[in-house]
C-alpha cells in the first residue's frame, strides 16, 4: 500500500536554534535573490566596495560598501556608523524595497517582528578573504537583531559566546541562508575563517553577507 509520507523529501529544517535567540532560516532568500542580486549592482555602482582600514592600520581582507540611512566605516580614527560615503562625499544608496523586506520577514519568522533595520552593512569575500573573531557593538540599541543573508559561495561562520575565549562552534553558511542574532547572542564574538575557492553560478567566484542592523 502507498504511504501518505511517499512523497515527502527530507529537507533541512528551516529553523535552527543556533543559540539563545539565533536562528538560522536555511534558503529563506532564495525567493528574493534575483531581485536582491540586481538591487545590489545599484548599490555597487553609487559606493563600490573597497577595503577598509582597520584603526591599527590594517588593510581588510574583506571588501565592504552599504545601504541605508548609515554605514559602518573603519579608518585609523576608529570605527563607527557614517550618514555620508566617506569615499564618495555624498549619503549611502538608498536601502532598496526588497532587502527590507527581506530583513523584516526574516526578523518576523525568527521573533523579532518589530525589526526595521536603518543600516544594511555589505561584505564581499573573495577566496582567501576572512574576518577574525569580533563583537558587532558600534549600534546603539542592542535589543535590535542582526539579520545576516549569506549569498555566493559557502562559507564556514564561527560563532563563540560573550568572551573571546569561549568555546566556538561552527556552522556552514550557504547561498540563500538567513541568521538571525538576537537576544542573548546580539554581543556573541563571532568570525569567518579564509573562504576556500569555487565558483557559484550567480554570484561568481566570491561571497557576499548582507548584515541589516539598527545602527541610529
Ligand atoms: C552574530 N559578518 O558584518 S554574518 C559582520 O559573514 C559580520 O560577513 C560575517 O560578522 C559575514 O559584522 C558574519 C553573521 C553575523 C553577523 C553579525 C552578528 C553573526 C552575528 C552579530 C552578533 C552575533
Ligand atoms: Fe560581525
Amino acid at each position: 500500500m502507498s504511504d501518505l509520507f511517499d512523497n515527502i523529501v527530507p529537507l533541512d529544517p528551516p529553523f535552527e536554534r543556533m543559540a539563545e535567540g539565533a536562528v538560522l532560516l536555511r534558503g529563506a532568500a532564495l525567493p528574493f535573490e534575483k531581485k536582491v542580486l540586481a538591487a545590489l549592482d545599484r548599490i555597487v555602482e553609487q559606493s563600490p566596495f573597497r577595503h577598509m582600514v582597520t584603526p591599527g592600520g590594517f588593510i581588510m581582507s574583506v571588501a565592504m560598501t552599504n545601504c541605508g540611512a548609515a554605514g559602518w566605516v573603519t579608518d585609523r580614527s576608529g570605527y563607527r556608523y557614517d550618514r555620508n560615503d566617506p569615499e564618495m562625499g555624498r549619503p549611502w544608496p538608498t536601502m532598496p524595497d526588497c532587502f527590507r523586506e527581506l530583513a523584516a520577514s526574516a526578523a518576523s519568522n525568527a521573533g523579532y517582528p518589530e525589526f526595521r533595520p536603518d543600516a544594511c552593512l555589505i561584505n564581499r569575500y573573495e577566496p582567501g578573504a576572512r574576518l577574525s573573531l569580533h563583537q558587532d557593538k558600534n549600534e546603539r540599541d542592542f535589543a535590535n537583531p542582526i539579520v545576516s543573508v549569506s549569498l555566493g559561495l559557502p562559507a564556514i561562520f564561527q560563532f563563540g559566546g560573550l568572551k573571546r575565549n569561549d568555546p566556538i562552534r561552527k556552522f556552514a553558511l550557504r547561498h540563500g541562508d538567513v541568521a538571525v542574532w538576537g537576544g542573548p547572542s546580539r554581543l556573541f564574538y563571532h568570525g569567518v575563517p579564509e573562504l576556500k575557492d569555487g565558483m557559484h553560478e550567480m554570484v561568481g567566484r566570491m561571497r557576499i553577507n548582507l548584515t541589516f542592523r539598527g545602527a541610529l
